[in-house]
């Protein structure tokens, strides 16, 4: 099918791209553009053209999937000055969104209407890129560079509404899109006129310069590992250096070296990986979720309360349950101070804030659960507990309730099997601060009904987060590979590394803070308490919970933090601790490199990842990127720690995994089948997708 249609209106020529699912400007698309400008020029009946699009969006932009392939012609920015040069004018009837290139398009016409709904940006920064199509030149001069370069800085959308006031748009109109779009085309033909942004000058004044270099110095000083943000500085700023022509070149040019650039790479595998976590194994698009127009929210803890701001910021109304007045009223101020919060940064009216806590329904006992459609549990994280709550939801709620346990760890089926409905039942495990994180695994226990997997999945999106869903097991992806980074850690200190030399390796690695440094954050008890439960030591840990060093909360942990520091300093007496430890052990201490630090860190996370892969824990690759990426902090221009593995060479880490196996005697450090296999083979984890069809 010809993805450009050409069709005429009187005098006007329209041509409509229909190239599903999001009208990207694949080779296909771009070559047919050039055809219909080319066609509608040639005929001397046409005396304008529209540009419209079929579908929900007039142009997601180039098609990501086809960088870092041979380009194939014709390019776009060629496509655009087709457009621009245009001897008869071309308008954009822009509906839903124009990103990247499709909004270079629009900007590359001589007018542009759009809908109200439709949304216009420059997103390229968040690819690791910055716009490649004239879009640095173009939009400055369309609405001054002060209010351009914002916009590609955070590459979000802006409204049409904005658009218009800015000047990025001609009109909107709130219907007869196209019919609107032609007469605007008449009106310009009429006037015999055919303005062009490329030679628009008057936005870029001294004032404006000045504002753009006070944007750019801020926008440089918290750019951070992303080159694309000087890139970006440096293209915006020729608008007032260079002719047109030449900053065009020049953005061309620092485009394509972006494009090569390893963590623009990362950024678009984590760009498809995002979107493929919606492609549930089994799990169709004929299964419907089934509709949730209430919820239930068990436990009014930090967790809990969390989750019930999830449902109310997303306006589902949600019943807060406890088992008595007094924890139930203390996680309702925790939320109202929350909220607080948010109104005194300017980020939540108090109307907002108002309408949020109007949906939290405050109630003592689980039969408050009666009416939800969906129950989501947040209690204490112990068997028993869990069971005595599931039994008694199975009592008091309505048939076809989803029932999820919030649980980190525990086994999901036997949670279920405390109900007459295991169909109904999932796990929906939240990250804290559950209003903040992003990831949420959605756990698919073995007799679980795909309806309500795929009911977990949309209610996820619809709260604002990244649902990824995951077999049962214990940890299930996330925490089980932490687990593994957690031990490492600590047989790095035994080994001879120091808690600072730890974190500072991760966090030079890109991440935001350490293990260490985290676990001081969470409170060092936590894990001490599931490591006792599950008859587990750690001599280091171990030995500064017993000294009662939690963390942050205690004024001390790894590190010390006095009068309430949020940063920790090096504690000498746990360096004295550890030392003594090593030498309990026989262990003669020894310096680590960075480099070594984060392979004995990151190895055994990836060696987990393969065994969660085989077990079939994680349908893909990309999932485990995904939780980790959304979840724990991974910096996402490294693409996650399958990418990451793919990156360093499997048969690298199977290496130097069997030389740490051979060394600390340590079997579950051995390589995982599938990691030796694909090593052996000289392949990555991206084939594991591809194998298993
Ligand atoms: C650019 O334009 C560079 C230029 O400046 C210079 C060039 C020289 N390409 O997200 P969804 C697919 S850089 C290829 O689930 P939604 C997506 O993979 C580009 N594919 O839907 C998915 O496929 P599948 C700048 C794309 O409704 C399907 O469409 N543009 C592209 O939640 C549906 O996507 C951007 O960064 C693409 N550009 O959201 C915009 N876009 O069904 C990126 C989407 O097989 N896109 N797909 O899994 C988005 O932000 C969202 O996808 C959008 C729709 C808002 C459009």
């Amino acid at each position: 099918m010809n993805p450009v249609a050409f069709s005429r209106n009187a005098a006007v020529a329209v041509i409509t791209l229909d190239s599903p699912p999001v009208n990207a400007l694949g080779a296909a698309v771009r070559a047919g553009l050039v055809e219909a400008i080319g066609r509608a020029n040639a005929d001397e009946a046409v005396s304008a053209i529209v540009i419209a699009a079929a579908g929900k969006a007039f142009i997601a932009g180039a098609d990501i999937s086809e960088f870092g392939k041979p380009p194939v012609p014709p390019f776009l920015p060629d496509v655009l000055d087709t457009i621009e040069r245009s001897p008869k004018p071309v308008v954009a009837a822009i509906q839903g969104v124009a990103l990247g290139g499709g909004l270079e398009v629009a900007l590359a016409c001589h007018a542009r209407v759009a809908l109200p709904s439709a949304q216009l940006g420059l997103p390229e920064i968040k690819l690791g890129l910055i716009p490649g199509a004239g879009g640095t030149q173009r939009l400055p001069r369309l609405i001054g560079a002060a209010k351009a370069f914002p916009m590609m800085l955070s590459g979000d959308p802006i409204p049409a509404g904005r658009g218009l006031e800015w000047g990025l748009l001609d009109e909107v109109v709130s219907s007869d899109l196209l019919a609107t779009a032609i007469r605007v085309a008449e009106g310009l033909a009429g006037e015999g006129r055919r303005p062009v942004t490329s030679a628009a000058v008057d936005k870029l004044t001294e004032a404006d310069r000045a504002a753009f270099e006070v944007q750019a110095k801020d926008a440089l000083r918290k750019a951070g590992e992303m080159p694309n943000v000087p890139a970006l500085v440096e293209a915006v700023r020729n608008v007032f250096l260079l002719p047109f022509e030449e900053g065009l070149a020049a953005e061309r040019k620092l485009f394509l070296a972006l494009v090569d650039d390893p963590r623009s790479k990362a950024l678009r595998h984590v760009f498809f990986a995002e979107r493929e976590i919606a492609k549930v194994p089994g799990i169709g698009p004929e299964v419907k979720p089934r509709p949730i127009a209430s919820a239930a929210v068990i436990g009014a803890g930090t967790m809990g309360g969390g989750i019930a701001m999830c449902f109310a910021n997303a306006g589902i109304p949600v019943t807060l349950i406890e088992t008595a007045q007094a924890p139930l009223d203390n996680g309702v101020n925790r939320i109202a101070a929350i909220y607080d919060i948010s109104v005194q940064r300017g980020s939540l009216t108090p109307e907002a804030r108002a309408a949020r806590l109007a949906l939290i329904k405050p109630v003592v006992g689980l039969a408050g659960a009666a009416g939800a459609d969906i129950v989501v549990e947040a209690a204490f994280e112990e068997m028993g507990v869990k069971q005595q709550i599931f039994g008694e939801l199975d009592k008091v709620t309505k048939p076809g309730a989803i029932l999820a346990s919030n649980t980190s760890y525990l086994d999901v089926p036997t949670i279920a099997a405390a109900t007459k409905r295991p169909q109904d039942v999932l796990g929906m495990h939240f990250f804290s601060p559950a209003n903040v994180m992003k990831l949420l695994e959605v756990v698919r226990p073995k007799g679980v009904a795909d309806d309500a997997i795929a009911t977990a999945v949309a209610l996820g999106r619809k709260l604002g987060k990244v649902p990824v869903v995951v077999g049962n097991g214990f940890g299930f992806v996330g925490n089980r590979m932490l687990e593994q980074r957690t031990r490492a850690a600590e047989r790095l200190l035994v080994a001879g590394a120091l808690p600072y030399e730890v974190d500072q390796a991760l966090v030079d690695f890109g991440f935001k803070m350490g293990p260490f440094a985290m676990a001081d954050l969470a409170g060092n008890d936590i894990g001490w308490r599931s490591r006792k439960a599950r008859g587990l030591k750690a001599p280091v840990a171990d030995a500064i919970c017993e000294a009662g060093w939690f963390g942050q909360k205690t004024g001390r942990g790894y590190y010390l933090y006095p009068q309430g520091a949020r940063a920790g300093q090096r504690c000498p007496e746990v360096e004295a601790l550890i030392q003594r430890i090593s030498a309990e052990q026989g262990v003669t201490r020894r310096a680590f490199s960075q480099a070594e630090i984060l392979a004995r860190l990151l190895d055994p996370m990836v060696n987990e990842g393969a065994r969660i892969l085989e077990e079939g824990i994680a349908a893909r690759p990309g999932d485990i990127d995904v939780v980790w990426i959304n979840g724990y902090n991974w910096p996402a221009w490294r693409g996650g720690p399958m990418y990451w593995a793919d990156g360093v060479g499997l048969d690298v880490i199977a290496k130097r995994l069997e030389a740490q196996a051979a060394e600390s005697g340590d079997k579950a450090l051995e390589p995982a089948p599938l990691l030796k296999r694909l090593a052996a083979e000289g392949k990555g984890f991206a084939s594991f997708g591809a194998a298993a069809g």
